[in-house]
Order: structure tokens, then C-alpha cells, then sequence
């Protein structure tokens, strides 16, 4: 038997299934590339871009329905409902299977297979896995190649490792979202998502293999899938502190993993390793090494301008790829704020995503979650350490989210366990990159809601675990860069001035750093921060900063019916650290009489 006989058997089955008119076996070269790309201009879903203004770039019009990721019928299949855990949709595998075979069967009829052999992870990574998409979509095809190391290399990785790779039956069916379902089979190591082609629902290296069953993998083997940016904070030394953040989706972490720094003069830049996922494992020196098991970057494109993000700007402007932007003229992409001399007007007949010439009256011209997919090497922030095998050490972990009250725009939690908590008591507004209604809060702990592939409550038990096995556990940071003042204003100017925030978690992380303990973690003092050249009030420090334990009494019970929630599954000392608040919070507010008194 070779190497590849359990794949031809597994390509087989599919093909008996779907009964695809012809097959192509992906190879990742340009000229494949190019045709992927000549099909879709063929049938109409893709038309050239301005190649003066974007080389080689393109832009796909998605089906209207079909835009984000659909979190309600996204499924966990195992044999046990307790190992899906309370967040997570489930379905007995047997049972899933059954559901969904009618809609793949004969899908493909009248379509081209491709076969799409991928790599997450640097090949020479020794979390490395090998996937295998098949799927009736040419753009997924196309996004494949941008996202992932695809191709020959991927067959090549596939005859050193034994023939081992995660199966992945992809078939956008008929698009009709009641005929829609992504089903994950950790288990089995097995990926089925039929009726969508969305980047998150179909591009199957992504949230399905590299988070959803990543993350199995990792509780199983003793490692970390999370939904984390990587990235480099260089000093004036020279020495760079690696750190790694998770925040829900579309709350700014392409923003911060390519930041560019005001400070740079002054020797402080950062660098960019990873936009939206981190693979992690204990180091034989007890440090928690990260790579990133991505090749592009598939960002939100509204917001995105050269002066929130001006390396995302760069990066996108050759050889990407634009999904559900609106388009000038001049052919060139538009989308919200692209242009800050004209955030929300686009020029004279700029035709917006649905294909219509654009009407103010029309609403936003760009889909809010449209998108850019571009080569990752293409950042001119990339660090020359992206790729290494064994990753770069993580000294820090920050979490985060979009909240206009309560949570300072900055503090540090007081050990590894606190740590773990301020994680699993994540909170955030939701938004437009999946389906469901916007700006509504939400817990997502360690920002996995959507991609954690089991109980969230064994979840934290195995990070509390993993720390325990590190010889100095990642400190641990919660941030808000959007604190609102009482007229609804952001407090804080954020994207390249959040250097000053990761400054101050560099200092803390050498044991400096001006800090004040209060009940939720370690606040930087309102001088703490350096804010030389930044024009920011005294008080507005102080507002950005604030603890108000009235509204923190709030959030303490209404983290209660969710943690409890979790039943046996929530680990004792998430229980412990959710006690200990509260006394925290009680102390400050009723202080204990002192002697004498
Ligand atoms: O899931 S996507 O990759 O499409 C975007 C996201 O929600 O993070
Ligand atoms: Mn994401």
C-alpha cells in the first residue's frame, strides 16, 4: 500500500457520492491559479481588478445569503452530547451523517471536483497536519492556495507522514441556507459542510480543521488550538517579547497583529507572525512555543485604510483576493472608510456588492463583513520568524473584546488561574462576521465560542493543566480599546497608540511596570502608561482606567448562571476565581472596620 491509497480510496468514495462531471487533483502552481481564477470570470462570480492600482487581484461576489459564518448549524458530532459541551450545537455522528448524505448525494453533477491537498503549520513543524478539501467550488479552490500551503508540497508532506490527513467533503449544494450544515466529527478526524461557500463555513483548513478539531487534537495530545493573533514587540535593545491574543471575530486583531508603531523612531515596533489563529505546545525549556498554521490573511475589509492599518493595506495590494467589496470605475475595490477624506461615499458609479450602481440611500456599499484574502508574506511587518518549525515563546496572552462600559482598556491578572478566568469570562458586542443580529454582548471565553471543538468546561481544565506543566506560565492581560465615554465616544484613540498598551505588559512581564491592585487584576496606573505625544486628558486616563465596582457586582452575577452552566465540567478553580472576585468586589465596597474603630 502507498502512501496515498487511503486518500484515492476516501477521493473515490466522494466521487460515488457527489458524481462530479470531471476531477482536478490541485497541484498549487500559478498557471492552476489562473484558471481557477479564468472559470469564475467565465461564469460571472469574479471580474479583474485594476492591475496598475492591484496586480493580479480579483474580486468574488458571494450568493447574497451566503456571507458570513451560520453558528446555528455548525455542529460538533461526537458520541457523547457531555463532550460537545453546553455551547456547542450537537449531533450523534451516525445521525449527522444521515441528515446530511441526501444533500451531497449527486451534488457535484454537472461540476468540477477539485481536490485540494493543504498543509497547516509550517511543514517542518511538528504540529504540522495535512488536510484534503474536495469540493465543487472554484473560489474556495482559489482561497485555498492564498490560506493555506497547498498543492504539491501538501501530497509531499502526506508521503512523510504516512499517508495520515484530515478528510474534508466540501459542496456549496444549492446554497439554500435551510440546506446548510458544517459538521465536524473530531473523533473520526472528519469534516462535512455542504450548502455554503463563505470563507469561515468553507474554506475547510481554517475554523474546521485548525480550531474545531485542532482543538480536540490538543486536548487529546496536550496542546493549545486558540483563536489568537502572534506578534513580536521589539524594544529599543532590540529584544522582541512574543505575545499572543484572542478577541471574537472582527474586533481588531489583524489591526493588532500588523500595528504600526508612532514609536518607532524611539526603537519600538512590532511585528507580525499570525491575524486570526495560534497552534501552541510546552517546549522542552517549559516555555509555550506558537506557530501559526496559516499562509494568508482573510481580514474584514470595512475599517481597513492606510491609517488604521496601513501594513494590511500593503498587504492586500497585489495578489488578493476580494470577496463581497463594492468596486469603482476605475475598477478598483471600495469599501467603508477605505478612503478617510471619504469614509462612507464612495466615487461616482461605484457599483456596491450586490452588483447595483450604489444610492446613498442604499446603505453601507461594501458587505460589513466583506473581505481581503492575501498572502501573509506579502505584510511588510512579517517577521522573519513566521515560519520557524518550532515557532517563537509566548511570554503573554491578552484577551479582549468590544465593550463600551464596564472593562478598563487595560489590566493584568494576578496569577495563572486569575488569568484562565479573565479568559473564560470573556464578553463581547457581536458582530457582522456571522450570522445573527450585531452589537449584541455575548460571552465568548478565550474568544472560542464559535470554534471550540468540545465542553468548553474541559476546555479550561486543560489550560489550567497545560500551565501547571509551563516553568513560567504566559502572563495574562484583558483589554478594551473600546471604552465609550457618556456621549458615545471612544475613549482611546487605539490601532497604532495600542503600542503603548503592549509597552506596559512588556514592562510588566520584567517585573516593571506601574501597577495599582485592584479587585478585578492589576490596573497600569494613570501614569503607567507612556503617553508622550499622545494628546490625552488626565481624566480620561482616569475614565479609560476605572474599575467602578458597582457594575463589576453586575457582571460577577451574570457570569454566575453562565459558569454553572458547565455542571461537572467546570473545573474548581474557575469556581474558585469566580468566588474570590466577589469577595474582592464586597471588600472594596464594604471595607472591613479597622482596629479601633
Ligand atoms: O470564520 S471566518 O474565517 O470566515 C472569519 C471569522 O469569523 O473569524
Ligand atoms: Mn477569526
Amino acid at each position: 500500500m502507498s502512501s496515498r491509497t487511503a486518500l484515492e480510496a476516501w477521493v473515490d468514495e466522494c466521487v460515488r457520492l457527489t458524481q462530479p462531471d470531471s476531477i482536478v487533483w490541485c497541484d498549487g502552481s500559478e498557471e492552476e491559479y489562473q484558471r481557477l481564477i479564468e472559470t469564475m470570470i467565465q461564469d460571472g462570480s469574479m471580474e479583474t481588478l485594476n492591475p496598475q492600482d492591484y496586480a493580479n487581484s480579483f474580486l468574488y461576489h458571494s450568493d447574497p445569503s451566503d456571507v458570513a459564518r451560520t453558528e446555528k448549524v455548525t455542529f460538533i458530532c461526537t458520541t457523547r452530547q457531555e463532550d460537545a459541551g453546553p455551547l456547542n450545537n450537537w449531533m450523534a455522528p451516525d445521525e449527522a451523517k444521515a441528515m446530511a448524505l441526501p444533500y451531497f448525494k449527486d451534488s457535484m453533477r454537472g461540476r468540477t471536483m477539485y481536490v485540494i491537498p493543504y498543509v497547516m503549520g509550517p511543514v517542518e513543524s511538528d504540529l504540522m497536519q495535512v488536510g484534503v478539501e474536495v469540493t465543487d467550488s472554484a473560489y474556495v479552490a482559489a482561497s485555498m492556495r492564498i490560506m493555506t500551503r497547498m498543492g504539491t508540497v501538501a501530497l509531499d508532506a502526506l508521503d512523510r507522514n504516512g499517508g495520515e490527513f484530515v478528510p474534508g467533503l466540501h459542496s456549496i449544494g444549492d446554497l439554500d441556507p435551510e440546506h446548510r450544515f458544517i459538521l465536524h466529527f473530531p473523533e473520526e478526524k472528519l469534516i462535512w459542510s455542504v450548502g455554503s461557500g463563505y470563507g469561515g463555513n468553507a474554506l475547510l483548513g481554517k475554523k474546521c480543521l485548525s480550531l474545531r478539531l485542532a482543538s480536540w487534537m490538543g486536548w487529546k495530545n496536550g496542546w493549545l488550538a486558540e483563536h489568537m493573533l502572534i506578534l513580536g514587540l521589539q524594544n529599543p535593545q532590540g529584544e522582541v517579547t512574543y505575545m499572543a491574543g484572542a478577541f471574537p471575530s472582527a474586533c481588531g486583531k489583524t489591526n493588532l497583529a500588523m500595528l504600526v508603531s508612532p514609536l518607532e523612531k524611539e526603537g519600538w515596533k512590532v511585528w507580525t507572525l499570525g491575524d486570526d489563529i495560534a497552534w501552541m505546545r510546552v517546549g522542552e525549556d517549559g516555555r509555550l512555543w506558537a506557530v501559526n498554521p496559516e499562509h494568508g490573511f482573510f481580514g474584514v475589509a470595512p475599517g481597513t485604510n492606510s491609517k488604521t492599518n496601513p501594513n494590511a493595506m500593503k498587504s492586500l495590494s497585489r495578489n488578493a483576493i476580494f470577496t463581497n467589496v463594492a468596486v469603482t470605475p476605475e475598477h478598483d475595490p471600495w469599501w467603508e472608510d477605505i478612503d478617510p477624506a471619504n469614509p462612507k461615499t464612495p466615487p461616482a458609479g461605484t457599483i456596491n456588492w450586490l452588483g447595483k450602481v450604489w444610492e446613498p440611500s442604499d446603505g453601507p456599499a461594501a458587505h460589513p463583513n466583506s473581505r481581503f484574502t492575501a498572502p501573509a508574506d506579502q505584510c511588510p511587518s512579517i517577521s522573519p520568524h513566521w515560519e520557524d518549525p518550532q515557532g517563537v515563546p509566548i511570554s503573554a496572552f491578552i484577551f479582549g473584546g468590544r465593550r463600551a462600559g464596564v472593562t478598563p482598556l487595560v489590566y493584568e491578572a494576578l496569577d495563572w488561574q486569575h488569568g484562565v478566568f479573565l479568559g473564560a469570562s470573556m464578553t463581547s458586542e457581536t458582530t457582522a462576521a456571522a450570522t445573527g443580529a450585531v452589537g449584541v454582548l455575548r460571552r465568548d471565553p478565550m474568544a472560542m465560542r464559535p470554534f471550540c471543538g468540545y465542553n468548553m468546561g474541559d476546555y479550561w481544565q486543560h489550560w489550567l493543566t497545560l500551565g501547571g506543566k509551563l516553568k513560567t506560565p504566559p502572563k495574562v492581560f484583558y483589554v478594551n480599546w473600546f471604552r465609550k465615554d457618556e456621549d458615545g465616544k471612544f475613549l482611546w484613540p487605539g490601532f497604532g497608540q495600542n503600542v503603548r498598551v503592549l509597552m506596559w505588559m512588556a514592562e510588566r512581564i520584567n517585573g516593571a511596570g506601574k501597577a495599582m491592585e485592584t479587585p478585578i487584576g492589576y490596573t497600569p496606573t494613570t501614569d503607567g502608561l507612556m503617553l508622550d505625544g499622545l494628546d490625552i486628558a488626565p481624566e480620561t486616563m482616569e475614565k479609560l482606567l476605572s474599575v467602578n465596582p458597582a457594575e463589576w457586582e453586575t457582571e460577577w452575577e451574570e457570569q454566575r448562571p453562565f459558569f454553572e452552566q458547565f455542571g461537572d465540567h467546570l473545573p474548581r478553580a474557575i469556581e474558585q476565581q469566580h468566588k474570590a472576585l466577589g469577595e474582592r468586589l464586597r471588600a472594596v465596597r464594604e471595607p472591613s472596620p479597622v482596629a479601633g474603630e
